[in-house]
């Protein structure tokens, strides 16, 4: 592969000057300090403590000891000239039982993560929810009752109260597909369960807590607030009526069950119709479906859009897709083609675009940020200790491409957040995939900026 020139700034690639360029984490996969200054115990520290669950047997204990070199991290971001910083809070160092009495040492690092960012002219982004669910609230039942919804609410005031004077850019949930399929259907993610129906009221009570929590926020005086969604393109394997149907099928279970309660203000009903016919409809309507679908629907000040790949789909069975996608039995990934990252997922920056398009066609005057996009690569270190992680670097540079042409055709994207920062935990598969810009050492958790952190400084650049 040839390697991509460094840009001349931000508008060489066709981007706004005033468009935004970060920078994303959480708090899970970077921390570490799992036990430290009060931190209770999170989904994921019983998930990643429970044999098998992880590859490699890999946990967050340590992660990449963000809590403590924190400062220097934040040096690191203003070297690549980040306009704004995405990270997440982690609830059971703010509450450490989920509910109730607030650990102030915990609210006290974000406190000076934020400092330290505003100090270094970076603007914070805080996400509330990036999937560790204090263990108590998963031991009372977790997301799928209702009552997880009402204790969120609670701690996005109490995280509100501590740091609204400063944070103005809030997100409830990173991904809730996530949260409640990989977490409650298929099982690999925390907390492990397997239960179709229990993914559905998952899905209710995310959406709840997010309008629950938008409204508490509101009142408190919150400026900008949203919630980010993973969103996929998604296309047939070909003209074939049942393929068209598996594709319909998946934009449905992937997209559309969260988009439509969002901006739409109702379930997707082809989406209850499949779900009807596989018994477990009145899960995710729930016994008050109008109050629900008003909660969820509760207005945004901007929507966060994850993107990664695109899903081909065609008809016929897969074991991993109808235990990821309740009451999907006919439906089967394939790729027609596309180059792989090291998650084996499909590159298809154009699917960006699509994707971007459908949301804006979906409500025209909702502003978008791309609040995550990026590649795991192998990034082998090279002997002058240098990553040359040209495969990344084409992958951002085509995804920022994609940004620019969308803005063009009229969407209001505002900003985009590189996902991520360094290299972290990445969840299932532990250390074993590597997402950063910045290269970490988990030996000596050495931070090595590698070329695409090169080629980003220079993106970042204004002249
Ligand atoms: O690492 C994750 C992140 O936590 C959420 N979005 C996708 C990333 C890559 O899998």
């Amino acid at each position: 592969m040839t390697s991509i020139q460094n840009p001349a700034g931000r508008t060489s690639l066709g981007l706004p000057d005033d468009f935004w360029l970060g920078a994303a984490t959480a708090a899970y996969q970077i921390e570490g300090a799992a036990t430290e200054d009060g931190r209770g115990a999170s989904i994921w520290d019983t998930f990643s403590h429970t044999p098998g669950a992880v590859l490699g047997g890999d946990t967050g204990d340590v992660a990449c000891d963000h809590y403590h070199r924190m400062p220097q991290d934040v040096a690191l971001m203003k070297e690549l000239g980040l306009d704004v910083y995405r990270f997440s809070v982690a609830w059971p160092r703010v509450q450490p039982t989920g509910s109730g009495a607030v650990e102030q040492r915990g609210l006290d690092f974000y406190s000076r993560l934020v400092d330290e960012l505003l100090d270094a002219g970076i603007t914070p982004w805080l996400t509330l929810y990036h999937w560790d669910l204090p263990q108590p609230l998963e031991d009372a039942g977790g997301w799928p009752e209702r009552d997880t919804a009402l204790r969120f609410a609670d701690y996005a005031r109490v995280v509100h109260d501590a740091l609204g004077d400063r944070v103005r850019y809030w997100t409830t949930h990173n991904e809730p597909w996530v949260s409640a399929f990989l977490g409650y259907a298929s099982g690999v993610h925390a907390p492990g369960r397997r239960d179709p129906g229990a993914s559905l009221r998952a899905v209710r009570h995310l959406l709840v807590g997010h309008g629950l929590a938008t409204t508490a926020l509101r009142e408190a005086g919150a400026e900008s607030l949203g919630i980010t969604v993973n969103l996929y393109a998604v296309s047939p394997a070909s003209d074939d009526p049942a393929d068209q149907d598996a594709a319909r099928r998946m934009d449905g279970m992937s997209n559309r069950i969260f988009l439509e309660p969002l901006l739409l203000g109702r379930w997707p009903e082809d989406v209850l119709a499949d779900l009807d016919a596989a018994g477990i409809g009145d899960d995710l309507r729930g016994p008050t479906p109008d109050e629900d679908v008003a909660l969820a629907s509760t207005p945004l000040d901007a929507l966060g859009i994850n993107y990664y790949s695109r899903h081909t789909v065609a008809a016929g069975g897969e074991p991993g897709a109808e235990l990821a996608y309740p009451g999907s039995t006919d439906v089967r990934f394939v790729n027609p083609g596309y180059p792989v990252t090291d998650m084996d997922w499909p590159v298809d920056a154009t699917g960006l675009s699509e994707v971007l398009e459908a949301v804006h066609a979906m409500s025209p005057s909702l502003p978008l940020y791309v609040t995550e996009n990026g590649a795991a690569y192998p990034d082998d270190v090279v002997a002058d200790g240098r990553v040359l992680d040209d495969d990344r670097t084409a992958y951002l540079d085509a995804h920022l491409r994609a940004c620019a042409a969308s803005i063009g055709r009229g969407v209001p994207l505002r900003g985009y957040f590189a996902w991520s920062l360094m290299d972290n935990f990445e969840w299932a598969f532990g250390y074993a995939k590597r997402f950063g810009l910045v290269h970490v050492d988990y030996d000596t958790l050495v931070r090595t900026p590698k070329r695409s952190a090169e080629w980003y400084a220079a993106l970042t650049r204004r002249q």
